[in-house]
């Protein structure tokens, strides 16, 4: 295994993150890629990497209009579980989970994955139910996941008020091997990693269209010309009913703002995830020690990549209900992503009309967890055609009306 210093690592992340370097190539003129993916979010960055990795195909370019994980990746909360209600979602994100425990060894790049425990609070009967349900769900599933108790709750959590003045706490899901990661290192490993394979990793080159012929793809039009491929691959989040536009097919996606943000540093407090989301707000503690915060969706569509005051507002008054020690706390940033939302709330990952366009998207506001499990997945639909994985996230559903209801799992309030 090679190993790098902390200095190698940090210059190569500095210049990663600043477009220098081996990152920011340009394509080579007249060279045709077997694929294309576009968006360096962690989904499509992971896409490369498992079809390079899993299935021999390296002459592959990652396609990005801004920077490496400066979308939806590099804005999350970081929350990794695997405690949905569907067998299909289960196995999906249990992949994702599991690939998560090996990843810094596999990319040997720390990705800081913290596997802390998430907890889920059921604050109503209805939530008690919901969360029984998916528990009793994830046992036959192979997911280790219970429900606890409001005096285990506190026990894990002492800083929490279980009872709260609107909302009393009435139990939880725990899922015990959920946790974290640290976003930026997961998007900086899979580059690296792909930039080693002998990827191109282009960032500040945006896709302006796509060309096709006889309903097949040929290449993408981009700000910094014309590159031909075999296969693409869009995996833009917020951005895919753009994408699609542009490949002549219409997507059943919204983009709507999803926002969050993280007090000053605090000594550690609290070493669990705690989800509260009849109240709508959630938190945990980053390494460095700020609490990390986020709210729920934005009730209208939009790309605006920034949160609203009404919602944060609530948050911050939900958490502070839950957590009164924080009241006191000064907020350091605040920030927003645009997450693209199905009526089920599951992805999608699909053949489209168009043949060789494949689409990876709709993870809405929970997919940094799915990462690994998505890449996989789709390099494998991309690669094969098939995959057992994908199989029941087509957009096929929509028509035939198989939805992949996961409102419940969802867990932010949209
Ligand atoms: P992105 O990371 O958004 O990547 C898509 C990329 O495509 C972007 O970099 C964009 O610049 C690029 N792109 C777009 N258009 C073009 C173009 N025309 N040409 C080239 N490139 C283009 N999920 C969890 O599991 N746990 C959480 O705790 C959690 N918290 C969240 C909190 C917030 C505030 C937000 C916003 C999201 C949260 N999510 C969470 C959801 C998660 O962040 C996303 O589902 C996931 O990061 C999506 O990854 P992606 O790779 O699909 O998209
Ligand atoms: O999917 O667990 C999640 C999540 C938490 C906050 C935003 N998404």
């Amino acid at each position: 295994m090679k190993r790098y210093s902390v200095f190698a690592v940090a210059r190569e992340a500095l210049r990663y993150h600043q477009g220098w370097g081996r990152a920011w190539r340009s394509p080579e003129p007249q060279k045709k890629y077997e694929a294309i993916i576009i968006g360096a979010g962690g989904h499509g960055l992971a896409t490369a990497y498992y079809l390079g990795k899993n299935h021999g195909l390296k002459n592959v370019a990652i396609l990005e209009k801004g920077w490496l994980g400066g979308g939806n990746t590099g804005r999350n909360t970081t929350i990794i579980r695997s405690n949905y209600l569907q067998d299909a979602s289960a196995a999906i994100y249990e992949k994702a989970r599991s690939l998560y425990e090996t990843m810094s060894q596999d990319l040997n790049y720390n990705v800081m994955f913290s596997p802390r425990g998430v907890m889920m609070l059921a604050q109503t009967q209805h939530e008690i139910r919901g969360y029984k349900r998916t528990a009793h769900a994830n046992a036959l599933q192979g997911v280790s996941t219970e429900f606890i108790t409001p005096e285990r709750v506190k026990s894990l959590v002492p800083i929490i008020n279980i009872d709260g003045p609107r909302y009393p706490v009435l139990g939880a899901l725990w899922q015990p091997r959920g946790g974290t990661a640290r976003h930026d290192a997961v998007a900086w490993g899979y580059a690296r990693a792909c930039s080693e394979m002998g990827m191109d990793v282009i960032q500040q080159c945006e896709v302006t269209g796509i060309r096709r012929q006889n309903g097949q793809v040929q290449g993408v039009e981009t700000s910094k010309g014309l590159i031909e491929c075999e296969k693409l691959g869009i995996v833009v989040a917020g951005h895919t009913g753009v994408l699609a536009d542009m490949a002549g097919f219409r997507m059943p996606i919204e983009s709507v703002a999803l926002q969050a943000l993280v007090s000053e540093p605090i000594k550690p407090c609290m070493d669990v995830v705690v989800m509260a989301n009849t109240v709508h707000g959630y938190m945990s503690q980053s390494d460095k020690g700020e609490m990390v915060i986020g709210g729920g969706a934005d009730g209208f569509n939009n790309y605006t990549q920034r949160g609203s005051f009404h919602h944060v507002e609530e948050t911050v008054r939900a958490l502070i209900e839950t957590f009164p020690i924080i009241s006191r706390l000064k907020m350091l940033r605040w920030w927003g992503g645009i997450v693209d939302m199905t009526g089920d709330r599951s992805p999608i990952l699909s053949t489209t009309p168009v043949k060789n366009i494949f689409i990876n998207c709709g993870w809405g506001t929970g997919g940094f967890k799915a990462i690994p499990g998505s890449g996989w997945a789709m390099a494998e639909l991309m690669a094969t055609g098939h995959s057992s994985l994908t199989e029941e996230f087509g957009l096929n559903r929509f028509k035939e009306g198989k939805f992949i209801d996961e409102s419940v799992a969802a867990g932010v309030a949209h």
